[in-house]
């Protein structure tokens, strides 16, 4: 019997611009490996997930270039790199791909110790890998994709138009998310240990996305609110301040350090 070519068939039908592989990706170009002369960070300016990456790179100092990759258009380039188009991609200099900002955060901790961003400990490691899922997964599904997501990203993907109850609901879960920020701030010296860690990233990158909208009230918690503050503060948070979106203007305290 003749052996089915499954990978084939499967690529052909699924992933007609991507090479079937299941490890990181490479950018083909023509023939071999494209060689990129810089890292390049595909983001759109108020992810969450790409502010993370953002906020990581720039704590280890490695340099990169940020490229808007409006998702909703599906570009075709873009989507032999991420098939499931989403961002952030990072992209290395030798065309190494690496996508999804979780991924992308364990791999600049393996690949740059330096200044490590996952805790040394085990129960730091551990600490610090719940905190960055709490905020990724249960706080951007609880408060910011029904504020962000229903305010500014529904429309742009032809998903209708913002729904006013997810928004109500929105408001009402951040109170909760504030307090418990808040309590781990007064606790620890920082979010996820006795050092800065990618769980403060992960939390700064939410907020800070939220922050430009205008959806954050800091009256509500005052630890919360200092702690964001120290975070702002660092050298790694200032492209993310002066982030301007056409059309969308952020309040005047987005960039105010002491606001
Ligand atoms: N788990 C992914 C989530 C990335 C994600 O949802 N990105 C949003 C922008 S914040 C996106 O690209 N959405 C486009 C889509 O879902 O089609 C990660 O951590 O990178």
């Amino acid at each position: 019997m003749t052996p089915i070519r499954l990978e084939a068939s499967l690529h052909h039908v699924f992933c007609r611009h991507a090479p079937l592989n299941y490890g990181p990706r490479f950018a083909p170009l023509g023939r071999g490996w494209h060689k990129h002369a810089v890292r390049i960070l595909y983001h759109l300016p108020l992810s969450p997930y790409s502010r993370k990456v953002r906020l990581a790179l720039a704590e280890k100092r490695i340099p990169f270039d940020l490229r808007v990759e409006r998702v909703w258009e599906r570009r075709a380039e873009f989507l032999t790199i991420n098939p499931a188009c989403t961002v952030p991609v990072l992209q290395e200099e030798n065309g190494f791909c690496i996508i999804d900002s979780y991924a992308i955060c364990e791999y600049l901790d393996e690949a740059y110790p330096d200044m490590p961003l996952l805790g040394r400990s085990l129960g730091e490691r551990a600490e610090i890998r719940r905190l960055v899922a709490w905020f990724d997964g249960k706080f951007h599904f609880e408060v910011g994709r029904n504020l962000l997501f229903e305010k500014q990203m529904k429309q742009l993907m032809g998903r209708g138009n913002p729904d006013a109850g997810a928004i109500r609901a929105g408001y009402a879960n951040l109170r909760p998310h504030l307090d418990y920020l808040g309590w781990l701030a007064e606790t620890r010296p920082w979010l996820g240990g006795n050092a800065l860690s990618l769980a403060d990233l992960a939390a700064a990158a939410h907020l800070s996305a939220l922050d430009y909208l205008g959806d954050v009230d800091w009256a509500l918690n005052d630890a919360a609110k200092d702690w964001y503050a120290r975070v702002k503060s660092r050298p790694s948070f200032r492209p993310l301040l002066q982030d301007r979106i056409s059309g969308l203007i952020p309040p005047e305290h987005y960039a105010d350090l002491d606001f």
